[in-house]
């Protein structure tokens, strides 16, 4: 099996893999609502269960994380973006004619910002399962993105929020900490895996060894805690 460049295969999927992970995951209030909100004129409140409800779509592929991890052949299941905002936003919402940018904000604070083509990717999902069951907590339940072409970092858990944007919004991450580190650590406006985009300033070749290190010391950590 060829990788993209810079990953490595491993035979488990981490959960709760992110820039906090040793937080809980964040407490989902019933019933789970995505906000829609942003450049549109009314401002939504969709019900996840209407995911059950359009047209789904199954995807099997491999999942990358920037710190060079690979989860081969994994099994979603979701509604694709395109056909959410086709059929859900633009006729309720009422879009800017002029966005650019889709911003995807999860309940714990994480975001991420894909440009409107790759947002619009037919693989791009609003995925509410994985591997045949609902998603669960650790990987992001009840909906997460998922944009397998890219970096695992662009694929927010917990999705509560989706802002429309007719220009690249700020960070404006709330942890003062996580914005300090991504002014250093720009994430790739595009960041796709096959281009090895990991970041936006930062050349490929300066992090592959440092996350390699990082996500070794992760994988030791983690393999003790789940030891039954
Ligand atoms: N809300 C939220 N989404 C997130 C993250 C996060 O910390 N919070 N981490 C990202 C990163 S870096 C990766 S690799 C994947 C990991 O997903 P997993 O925990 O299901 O393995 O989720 C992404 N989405
Ligand atoms: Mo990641």
């Amino acid at each position: 099996m060829s990788l993209p460049p810079g990953q490595r295969s491993i035979g488990y999927f981490p959960r709760r893999f992110g820039v906090a992970f040793w937080e809980r995951p964040p407490l989902i209030a019933e019933p789970a609502l995505i906000r829609v909100a942003g450049a549109v004129a009314h401002h939504l409140e969709v019900p996840v269960s209407r995911l059950a409800e359009l047209r789904r779509r199954d995807i099997v592929a491999d999942f990358h994380c920037v710190t060079g991890w690979t989860v081969p052949g994994l099994h979603w299941g979701g509604v694709s973006f395109r056909t959410f905002y086709e059929s859900v936003i633009v006729p309720e919402a009422g879009p800017d004619p002029g966005v650019t940018h889709i911003l995807f904000g999860g309940a714990d604070g994480e975001r991420s910002t894909l440009v409107l083509d790759d947002a619009f990717d037919e693989d791009v999902l609003l995925a509410d399962q994985l591997g045949g069951t609902a998603l669960e907590s650790d990987h992001g339940a009840p909906v997460r993105l998922l944009s397998l072409k890219q970096y695992g970092y662009k694929s927010t858990k917990y999705l509560c929020c989706i802002e429309l944007h007719t220009r690249e919004p700020a960070d404006g991450h709330r942890k003062a900490l996580v914005r300090f580190l991504r002014r250093l650590v720009k994430p790739h406006p595009r960041a796709r895996v096959l281009e090895e985009e990991r970041h936006r300033y930062l050349p490929a070749w300066v992090v592959r060894g440092i996350y390699r290190m990082f996500f070794r010391s992760w994988a030791w950590v983690y393999r003790r805690r789940s030891r039954p």
